[in-house]
């Protein structure tokens, strides 16, 4: 798609991109020149607003088509759809330029503003090149969506398999041989991928930017530069967090699987973080757990004895949302949603939630694994669906999230509330393990939540480079690699060869979905958490509050929701929180309890890498 709406039909078209075909509205030109006026600002963007919109769904559902049923005929139409709104919202953007010196009222300003600088991959004017970038987007979506690894001629993988693999085996060789394995579908991507930035650079200095990376930096209501810094001040406040969840981390693997595999004064090698990327480490809870018995609550196991199937987990996280005061899901989504993995055909399994009419018609899109994990994911997706609803009666350019990391943050500030209390209401566990179990709990969800914390901002930071030039493409996987060290403290297992493009086996990049958002969703989600809880009333600790049930929370939430992106994220953030910047100690206080714990089991260590 064109634009950054995250999961919505705009999201979708940010990751295409084609070229301008003449049909864009042209602003008069008269022979003799006639000064623009606000009246001419506001007809532009009415006008734009409507020509976008009525591109998008059918846009949305060809997209739609391809991510579900991955073909020749599919592709062509992403491809197709994608450079029509691509052209389109560039030539827009081209042209709001013209308002630059035209004075204009607030609101005008800020849709002028939105149309500008939200583009993803924006066309450069020549219709080939404009062309070639759109089918350069869908043929990377679909190289990932298509990947497999097999092991042999009879033995293939797919994603989801290979996930579940890395998640609970803990044979190294194979957690290798998969971690390997997967990244074989990459190297065919990095040609295209040095293509695409080439082309969509020029897109981006065609309107005026430096480069590809000042539009994605500039997004945020603030200046691109300005926006770098406040990531490192955030980033700032939770390294010495993550910095001791690594050292305890490092130590127990090494235990594990011997100093030999886990060097004590290195990186730790990323394939044995119970991840596929090693972005989110909670499911080698098992081997880094405190030695004293800790009952935590095994949802994985609790929805097995329930015998949930993947439509009641779904159902499941509906009736959070019902319980804080949101109507119910349309009908449409249940019959129109992917819930499973099609058999017989490829099918992009990362989760996503659509909003493919932009005013009812919500759907998700995974191929859900009866598992915590997923269940987690479920409340995730969800959040997205919610939020595009609430904010469907604002105008299109407002039909956003305050920012990408407010959309990234709902769903999981809901799951922040799938407490052992909330488990044992909705009648999935029979007991609420008591407090001397805190640091157990505390602990598996860090290992998803501060961990997650640095990849969050890496994968972006190596984008940025790129797009900029800094990382060349003979430089691009060292470049991400030197990263992966700086700011994860991780190492490649192995040497990789020559042609390997690890950015590319991550969905995002091959997606160009920015991915700062979900940095900012970290950050975000426990601000959130923290107020709706002050809200609901609870006057336990944070971690223990859930606010399922309070229609207090819920008008609050909903309050911001609504909103949509009319506003500045900042007024948004205050809406709800009572203030209005982005804080990392809301992530910081919700784990303190753990950082003496994990401080304690470092004092003998040597942390570091
Ligand atoms: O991509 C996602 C969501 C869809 S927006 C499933 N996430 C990131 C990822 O999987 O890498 C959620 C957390 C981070
Ligand atoms: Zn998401």
């Amino acid at each position: 798609m064109t634009f950054k709406r995250t999961k919505s039909a705009l999201l979708v078209i940010a990751a295409l991109g084609l070229a301008a075909c003449g049909d864009e509205q042209q602003i008069p030109s008269n022979s003799e020149p006639k000064a623009l006026t606000e009246k001419d600002a506001q007809q532009f963007v009415e006008k734009a607003q409507k020509d976008i919109s009525e591109l998008l769904i059918p846009a949305a559902q060809a997209e739609w088509a391809y991510q579900t049923y991955i073909n020749q005929d599919t592709a062509a139409l992403s491809a197709y759809f994608n450079e029509k709104v691509t052209s389109k919202a560039t030539n827009y953007a081209k042209q709001s330029a013209k308002f630059n010196a035209v004075e204009v009222d607030q609101d005008t300003r800020r849709k002028l503003n939105l149309l500008t600088n939200s583009l993803v991959m924006p066309a450069p004017e020549d219709p080939e090149k404009s062309a070639r970038l759109a089918q350069i987007g869908s043929e990377l979506g679909g190289m990932y969506g298509a990947g497999k690894y097999c092991r042999n001629t009879e033995e293939c993988f797919t994603l989801p398999e290979m996930s579940n693999i890395m998640a609970s085996e803990r044979d190294p060789k194979l957690l290798l041989e998969m971690w390997e394995g997967w990244r074989q579908v990459s190297p065919p991507m990095k040609a295209l991928y040095a293509e695409q930035t080439e082309l969509a650079n020029q897109g981006a200095q065609e309107l005026g930017k430096k480069d590809l990376s000042e539009m994605w930096r500039g997004s945020y209501d603030m200046e691109a530069e300005a926006f770098g810094q406040e990531l490192d001040r955030l980033w700032g406040q939770v390294k010495p967090f993550y910095e001791a969840l690594h050292c305890h981390v490092r130590a127990e693997l090494g235990e594990k699987y011997g100093e030999d595999v886990v060097p004590q004064d290195e990186p730790i090698p990323a394939h044995l973080l119970g991840n596929m990327w090693g972005q989110s480490w909670g499911n080698i809870y098992d081997i880094v757990k405190p030695e004293q018995k800790m009952d935590v609550i095994d949802i994985t196991k609790a929805l097995e004895e329930h015998d949930y199937d993947e439509i009641q987990m779904v159902k499941q996280a509906e009736s959070f949302f019902s319980s804080l005061g949101f109507a119910p899901l349309p009908e449409t989504f249940w019959e129109r949603s992917m819930f499973t993995q099609p058999t017989e055909r490829d099918a992009v399994c990362h989760a996503s939630a659509w909003d493919v009419d932009n005013i009812e018609d919500l759907r998700i899109k995974m191929c859900i694994q009866k598992n915590g994990e997923d269940f987690s994911t479920i409340h995730h997706e969800l959040g997205h669906n919610y939020y595009q609803r609430a904010y469907n009666k604002q105008p299109t350019l407002y039909q956003n999230s305050a920012n990408d990391g407010f959309h990234e943050a709902i769903g999981d500030t809901i799951a922040l509330s799938i407490t052992p209390k909330y488990l044992k209401e909705i009648g999935l566990v029979d007991n609420i393990p008591d407090a001397s179990n805190d640091i157990g709990m505390l602990l598996k969800l860090a290992l998803d939540k501060i961990a997650f914390v640095p990849f969050g901002l890496m994968v972006d930071q190596w984008r940025w480079k790129v797009f900029s030039g800094e990382i060349t493409p003979e430089q691009y996987n060292s470049g991400w690699w030197q990263l992966r060290e700086k700011y994860q403290g991780l190492q490649a297992p192995v040497d990789r060869p020559a042609d390997a493009f690890d950015p590319g086996a991550k969905y995002h990049v091959p997606a160009n979905t920015p991915y700062t958002r979900y940095f900012l969703a970290h950050i975000l989600q426990f601000q959130f958490h923290r107020s709706l809880c002050e809200i609901a009333g609870d006057q336990g600790p944070v971690h223990r509050c859930s606010i399922y049930g309070s229609k207090e929370a819920g008008t609050a939430l909903n309050n911001m929701l609504e909103m949509g992106q009319s506003r500045p994220w900042q007024e948004a953030l205050e809406t709800l929180t009572g203030k209005p910047e982005m804080d990392a100690t809301a992530i910081l206080d919700y784990f303190e309890p753990l950082k003496a714990w994990l401080d304690e089991q470092n004092q003998d260590r040597k942390c570091g890498w």
